[in-house]
């Protein structure tokens, strides 16, 4: 078997220990097949144009990382990326900014980056592209030459086309994407909005079991729904790290019960929504003032992009009304914590959460939700709120499943999970946990790379290959 080949925008860092599921998981991928190549940006924003890339190699894996330009990082990443996909693929069209100099900068990008990856690929090897910053990246390999299989997964939603469409480049974005052999999506959603597309705007034919014929070649589509390492968060939720940081938390909030929410600070996650619940939560049950305490963590992230910015200032406005309503000399309802912690720490807090809130507007899988349900007390487990329009909703229905635009609706479910019998609590986590640890990080990396070995040996002929 050749070589694994793994793109993405972000890498882990060669030398450094491997935090955090996804970058485990990638480096377990390219260790288990004795060897591969991690090839992506290495964060660096280099003045001087520097057009190479540095290998460095740790074990058997090889690092290839590019700078970026100034101007590339403003066009491709945080104008393109960040302030036109990100948006439209979180339904939010309103955020969004257009702009063609982005768009040329983020073709460039991919041209560049495929170029590069291009002179390092070998015959035999199999390709995996990451994410929505190189989804051209598989057409500028083939336009480099490059006739391997190449798979790609999407870590955030494909929406429905009448928002895909929204996006002025979509066509070119089709034509990229239709280079790849194998598209992976986090949900059975995803994955038929993206066929619909593909279907109503292309002219693809579906041919059923997730093939598509579309610009004379033939596709796989499937959902390969990503998972954790639970092993390793119930670990850390009684590790001696763990216990001790959420023991610094009980002693602040004492005895109260602790709702809890960690998130990225992103207008994706829902987070004004979930501090107006809590606040409609005390309107209507004035008995539980001083008896539970909410605790969000969101470290700000994007600090660069003006809605992330407005988020914020949203955010602290919020919760400062609320706790100068409710607030008394020896109770705070509501603590937010803008930084981020050490996964020990956080499993340790999920697993001290009455209740785990994760109500995103719309979120690719969200592996909090994942994450609080492996660190729970099997015999006393909290109760996990989840937006239906999470994707780990299709996987995790024996949640408390809430509108997060309906906030009468979450604040009740908030007072259900506080009230919830221990039976009926035990009953749905067992539930949950089946899922969880069903689908881990390990069956996601697996399922995956099965279908790109399936799909190696008979791609059809290609034609036509034009420059996006
Ligand atoms: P994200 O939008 O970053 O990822 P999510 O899946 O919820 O969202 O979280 C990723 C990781 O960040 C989790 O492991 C979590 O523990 C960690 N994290 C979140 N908040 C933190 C905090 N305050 N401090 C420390 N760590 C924190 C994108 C998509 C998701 C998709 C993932 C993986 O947007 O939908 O689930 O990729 O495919």
């Amino acid at each position: 078997m050749g070589r694994l080949i793994i793109a993405s925008n972000r890498t882990a860092t060669p030398g450094e220990p491997k935090a955090g599921g996804l970058a485990v998981a990638l480096w377990d991928a390219l260790t288990e097949r004795g060897g591969g190549l991690w090839f992506g940006w290495s964060g660096e924003i280099s003045e001087r144009e520097h057009r190479g890339i540095r290998l460095s190699t740790e074990d058997a894996v090889e690092f290839a990382l590019a700078d970026l330009t100034e101007r590339e990082h403003d066009g491709y990443y945080l104008g393109y990326a960040n302030r036109a996909l990100w948006p439209v693929c979180h339904y939010r069209i309103d955020l969004a900014r257009f702009d063609d100099e982005h768009f040329e900068c983020y073709t460039q990008v991919n041209r560049r980056f495929g170029g590069l990856l291009h002179g390092l690929l070998r015959p035999g090897d199999e390709v995996w592209v990451h994410d929505y910053h190189f989804l051209l990246l598989g057409q500028e390999l083939r336009n480099a030459g490059w006739r391997g299989p190449i798979g790609f997964f999407l870590h955030i939603p494909f929406p429905a086309p009448e928002v895909f469409t929204a996006l002025p480049q979509h066509q070119r974005i089709a034509r990229g994407l239709a280079e790849f052999d194998l598209l992976g999506f986090q949900t059975v959603r995803d994955t038929r909005n993206f066929v619909r597309y593909m279907v109503e705007h292309h002219d693809a034919t579906d041919l059923g079991d997730g093939r598509l014929e579309v610009f004379d070649r033939i596709i796989r589509t499937a959902a390969f729904p990503i998972g954790i390492d639970a092993a390793e968060i119930a670990y850390f939720a009684t590790s001696e790290n763990g216990r001790s940081d959420a023991s610094r938390l009980g002693k602040i909030i004492e005895s109260r019960a602790l709702v809890l929410g960690v998130d990225r600070m992103d207008y994706s996650k829902g987070l004004p929504q979930r501090l107006q619940a809590f606040g409609r939560l005390l309107d209507d049950h004035q008995d539980l003032c001083g008896h539970v305490t909410f605790v969000q963590i969101a470290p700000p992230s994007r600090e660069d992009v003006g809605a992330y910015q407005d988020l914020r200032e949203e955010l602290d406005r919020l919760a400062g009304s609320i706790n100068s309503s409710y607030s008394d000399l020896d109770w705070t309802p509501i603590r937010y914590l803008a930084r981020g912690y050490p996964r020990e720490t956080l499993a340790g807090l999920y697993r001290m959460a009455r209740v785990g809130l994760v109500t995103p507007l719309y979120d690719g899988m969200n592996l909090v939700a994942k994450e609080y349900v492996a660190a729970q007390d099997p015999e006393d487990p909290g109760v996990l709120v989840l937006s239906e329009f999470a994707g780990a909703a299709e996987q995790l229905g024996a949640a408390l499943i809430v509108n997060p635009y309906d906030i009468t609706a979450m604040a009740e479910a908030i007072h259900r999970g506080l009230t919830m019998p221990k039976e009926e609590r035990c009953a749905r986590w067992r539930e949950l946990n089946e899922a969880v640890t069903r689908g881990d990080i390990g069956r996601w990396r697996r399922d995956f790379l099965a279908a790109l070995d399936a799909v190696g040996g008979g791609r059809p002929p290609l034609r036509g290959i034009r420059s996006a």
